[in-house]
């Protein structure tokens, strides 16, 4: 839709960007931190692990005087569990809570506001030994947690998030480390354990409103809209088999409090439908998100699958592919979008996807909405004289926020954005060549240089960008 006037951003918009602990910190095993999934998990030949990453830990205070000269509003991060809680459960490390006390109040100082996830696919390894979330008892577990985060920080932190991208983890569970099982029917285990991290969010949504009764706190899933191949028909039900099974699952138990009824329908169908037992269905019911925040990078398209006589042994897909190389028979069929470009990982980029998608969330939850990831990730050059010329970042992120803008003229309560990443930091699986900073941290896969952060281009753009609320772009 054409809009003669635009509206702009309104006057208090949260501009920043997002880190995770895991990814950024480093220190990973300092001052009584204990281990979590990610720093055992395996990494593909020729990348680096998460043992000192951007080494965050020991630099927080030079970075974030780093954020505030780019003028952030906000910056979403991520608590490490294993700082907290080295065991997942037991002792306090008071260390650990010390550093995020000083995180935090270096954040305010600059009046820059603490978005806080409290789980960033860093599960603690002694949870995950004694079964993971495939164990109903690490939903108290994580309520556990909960209440001490917010009985430590809750009354600096007005913005939680729960669990950062619960879907990627039961789509990719095997990618990311965390929840993958390549057994007989692994959509049994995955489905089991989606249900109950969706209990311990609902939990750790209602202890939160009765602890900090001022913050605000919401769940964080990876939202893509999803677009048939074409106008067949048949195609347009594959949309909806797919939204359905990757973004409303999700939000529908998080917001509605009620399984949507399409992925429900296909869990029977795959015979992965979870144990629900008495009384589960009140607590989702009973907790009520503030507002979504949801991670961005691009949309889905697909196409109708068939499944026939000849090739009836269909599994579940636990390893969706965003990048459309992936099918489930009778269900779909991920395409590549032939009007989309793709960037050097061969991952679509779509900025009109992205209103899109803020409208589809706006029309079927009417929540306010914060973007706490999108990015373009990309093998930066340092040139001499401390230059990145990140010009296609720039491109990038200029057309997501022109989208935005044009997404709050739909009616879409738009409140923050905090692309993915503010420093540079190592990406999940592809090591850390793949950056996506407006900081750009001296060191390379194995080689850890001297670690020198360095303002890319992108980083002044960005900083023009929040000074005029987003009408320089
Ligand atoms: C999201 C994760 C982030 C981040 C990002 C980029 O799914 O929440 O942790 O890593 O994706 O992905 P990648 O690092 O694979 O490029």
């Amino acid at each position: 839709m054409y809009h003669n006037q635009i509206k702009g951003f309104p006057k208090d918009f949260l501009w920043g960007a997002s880190t995770s602990a895991y990814q950024v910190e480093g220190a990973f095993n300092e001052d009584g931190k204990g281990l979590s999934v990610q720093d055992v998990s395996k990494h593909p030949e020729g990348t680096t692990d998460f043992k000192v990453t951007s080494d965050f830990y020991h630099n927080y205070k030079e970075d974030i005087k780093l954020f505030s000269e780019m003028g952030f509003k906000a910056f979403r991060f991520s608590i490490a569990w294993t700082r907290i809680l080295p065991n997942g459960i037991g002792e306090i490390n008071e260390k650990g809570i010390k550093f995020y006390d000083n995180l935090i109040d270096e954040l305010l100082s600059y009046g820059i506001e603490p978005i806080v996830t409290m789980y960033h696919f860093d599960l603690p390894v002694e949870i995950e030994k004694k079964g993971g979330w495939s164990r109903r008892e690490t939903i108290d577990d994580f309520e556990n947690y909960a209440k001490i985060l917010f009985e430590r920080f809750g009354d600096k932190i007005n913005y939680w998030l729960t669990i950062n991208e619960q879907n990627m983890m039961i789509l990719h569970g095997s990618v990311l480390g965390i929840t993958g099982d390549n057994g007989e029917n692994p959509g049994k285990k995955a489905y089991q354990q989606n249900h109950h991290m969706l209990l311990a969010q609902a939990k750790a949504m209602k202890l939160c409103h009765n602890m900090c009764p001022k913050a605000k706190i919401g769940p964080a899933p990876n939202i893509s809209c999803v677009y048939p191949a074409t106008s067949k028909p048949e195609d347009a039900l594959a949309a909806s088999n797919f939204s359905s099974i990757r973004n409303w699952l999700y939000l529908d138990a998080a917001v509605f409090g009620r399984y949507n009824s399409i992925a429900w329908s296909y869990m029977e169908e795959k015979g992965c439908t979870p144990v629900i037992e008495e009384g589960d269905m009140d607590i989702l019911k009973d907790a009520h998100p503030d507002f979504i925040a949801f991670n961005y990078y691009a949309s889905a398209t697909v196409a109708e699958s068939i499944r026939d006589k000849t090739n009836d042994k269909s599994k579940v897909v636990v390893n969706v592919d965003q990048q459309a190389s992936f099918e489930e028979l009778g269900v779909v069929k991920g395409i590549t979008n032939p009007n989309l470009e793709k960037n050097e990982f061969g991952w679509e980029i779509d900025p009109v996807g992205f209103r899109n998608t803020l409208r589809e969330l706006n029309e079927r939850y009417d929540l306010p909405l914060i973007v706490t990831e999108n990015g373009l990730g990309a093998f930066d050059k340092l040139e001499d004289g401390d230059i990145v010329n990140d010009d296609y970042r720039i491109d990038f992120l200029r057309k997501h926020i022109e989208q935005g803008k044009l997404a709050i003229n739909d009616g879409v309560k738009f409140f923050g954005y905090c692309p993915w990443s503010a420093i540079d930091l190592v990406s999940t699986h592809e090591g850390c060549s793949k950056r996506y900073g407006f900081v750009y941290v001296n060191r390379d896969e194995f080689d850890l240089k001297d670690l020198r952060r360095i303002k890319k281009k992108s980083f002044y753009w960005y900083k023009d960008v929040i000074k005029s609320n987003g009408n320089q772009l």
